[in-house]
């Protein structure tokens, strides 16, 4: 197997760090392996062509040296990967599958069942990790041009299913050397992965981050908060980076662990270098009680998947509970009222410019459109500046909701609920939660004659949405309380349901 002449950055950059581990998932995986597998992988989606001339290629693969085999090889091969998440039901497979017109489909052997029913009659070709590993033909690989698209992540919206965030090469080079240098990677780092790989937190922050830098990413099968501190507490990581709910879990874990371990764990939790909180605000217990056990201030940064990061605290210096920081490396931020830059001090939406921006929505012209005001990216987060730092106020869509980290939209959630049988109409709204930040609760006005209960709308969602969009509360109406107009006052509906949880 032979190499393209020329090669994308990360894989150039992995051929100077041959014999370092990259990946260490139950057994460790250089560089050079990461190289020649992926190399295979391209081989296989190829299939003698010599450029996938950016096909839309899913991969549904756990987290560990596979998952990113799979990854590189997709892009070495010049396709678009499409990380799609194993815990999903099929129905959110079928969706992103279809929107983002997958050519094929590369899985774990464990999903061939449940996959074969989702693509029969799609055309879609499925084949296995495993299959493509074994492919060793003489394949020179396609120059792939960074400005060509890499990667399409799915994210919920304010308008019902969700859209496919289109990164290129050189927006992902962007995202993850700003991350690099603000945060000071080295090779010598090792950094544990629990986030899913479905998102820009654990798929640029963490793993891309790690890779760019030569240093090692540990990955676990899926977070476990016992398992975390004992590798927290085992002296061979560096960084860590995560959700609040999930410092919020480890925190309700670490008072289960007998006091004669705590005290093997404490002492390396505080010789690692640092440990990071984003995706959704950090509360200030949370910080406080981390920080009291590891003696690590959390350092919280904001970012978004169309963006990357765009604000972090400082790694070196004092950093403010409550805010986010300033500007990262490369990244533009301005405060706006009515396209109109307010000063610090004053309430503005974030816009954000620069190379780590997202190209495009997939096939969505309108929307990529509306997202951008005069160049700048429109977050819908509002955040004001206060003594030089940023904090988020909030968003300016009630309708989009984050739990545990993950961000949902009420809409899309609302349109597969309208299709129980016994739910005439439904209003869906994010309770305040310390746990998860918010919890999806709804509202229904329920058919003529019908019952329902939460658990039974919960089990039947369960087969058409995500686990993290299911309703967590529920409480049942005559009527879902409307203005003049005939719409739904989502206030209200947030008022029913916490005065009934
Ligand atoms: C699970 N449960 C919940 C929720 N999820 N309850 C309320 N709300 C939820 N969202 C409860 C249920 O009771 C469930 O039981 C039980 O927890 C176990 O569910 P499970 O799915 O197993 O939970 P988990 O696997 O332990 O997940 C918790 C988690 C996960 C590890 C915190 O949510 C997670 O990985 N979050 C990170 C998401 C992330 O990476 N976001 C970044 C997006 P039952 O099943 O009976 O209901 S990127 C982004 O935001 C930008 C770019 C940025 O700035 O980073
Ligand atoms: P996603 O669309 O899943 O990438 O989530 C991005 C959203 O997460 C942002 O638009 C913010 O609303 C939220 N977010 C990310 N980091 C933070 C943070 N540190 N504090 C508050 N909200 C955050």
């Amino acid at each position: 197997m032979s190499d393209a002449l020329i090669d994308l950055p990360l894989i150039t950059r992995a051929r100077a760090h041959g014999g370092r581990i990259a990946v260490y998932d139950d057994s460790p995986h250089s560089y050079a392996e990461l190289l020649s597998g992926s190399a295979r992988i391209a081989a296989g989606l190829l299939r003698g062509r010599l450029d996938l001339q950016e096909a839309r290629i899913a991969f549904i693969v756990p987290p560990g040296f596979e998952h990113v085999v799979v990854q590189w090889g997709i892009w070495r091969a010049g396709g678009i990967a499409v990380p799609l998440a194993p815990f999903h039901p099929s129905a959110e497979w079928e969706y992103m599958l279809d929107d983002a017109g997958v050519e094929t489909v590369v899985i774990a052997p464990e999903f061939a069942d449940r996959m074969a029913t989702v693509t029969t009659e799609s055309g879609i070709q499925v084949v296995d990790v495993a299959t493509l590993l074994q492919v060793d033909l003489a394949v020179e690989l396609p120059a792939v041009q960074p400005s060509r698209r890499a990667m399409i992540v799915y994210t919920s919206g304010t308008t019902g299913r969700s859209k496919g965030v289109v990164t290129t090469h050189d927006n992902i080079q962007a995202q993850v050397t700003s991350l690099v240098d603000a945060w000071e990677w080295i090779p010598d780092d090792r950094i544990l992965l629990v986030l899913p790989l479905h998102h820009v937190h654990g798929i640029i922050n963490v793993l891309t981050c790690a890779l760019w830098a030569g240093a090692t990413c540990e990955m676990m099968p899926s977070f476990e908060a016992e398992a975390v501190w004992n590798r927290l507490g085992s002296g061979q990581l560096t960084l860590f980076m995560a959700v609040p709910t999930i410092y919020r879990r480890l925190l309700s874990a670490w008072d289960a662990i007998p006091l004669a371990h705590r005290e093997v764990l404490e002492p390396h939790c505080r010789g690692m270098r640092l440990m990071v909180s984003g995706s959704a605000a950090l509360p200030a217990g949370t910080l406080e009680a981390w920080q009291a056990i590891t003696g690590h201030v959390l350092l919280e940064r904001y970012g978004m998947t169309e963006i990357g990061m765009a604000l972090s605290n400082p790694l070196h210096g004092a950093r403010r509970p409550g805010t986010v920081g300033t500007k990262l490396p490369g990244v533009e931020v301005r405060l706006v009222e009515d396209g109109i830059e307010v000063p610090p001090g004053t309430p503005g939406e974030i816009e954000v410019r620069g190379p780590s921006v997202f190209l495009e929505y997939w096939q969505r012209p309108d929307e990529t459109r509306a997202a951008f005001r005069d160049g700048w990216f429109r977050s819908g987060d509002m955040a004001v500046v206060e003594d030089g730092a940023y904090r988020i106020l909030g968003r300016t869509n009630v309708d989009i909701i984050k739990t545990g980290g993950y961000k949902v939209s009420a809409l899309e959630i609302e349109e597969v609920l309208r299709g129980h049988e016994a739910v005439a109409d439904c209003s869906v709204v994010g309770l305040e939660d310390p746990e998860w930040g918010e919890r999806v609760g709804v509202l229904v006005e329920l058919a003529d004659g019908s019952r329902l209960d939460l658990e039974t709308l919960k089990a039947w969602a369960r087969e058409r949405l995500a686990p993290y969009k299911l309703p967590r509360a529920l409480h049942v109406t005559d009527a879902l309380p409307r203005n003049a107009m005939g719409k739904v006052i989502k206030s209200k509906v947030t008022e029913v349901l916490r005065s009934q949880v």
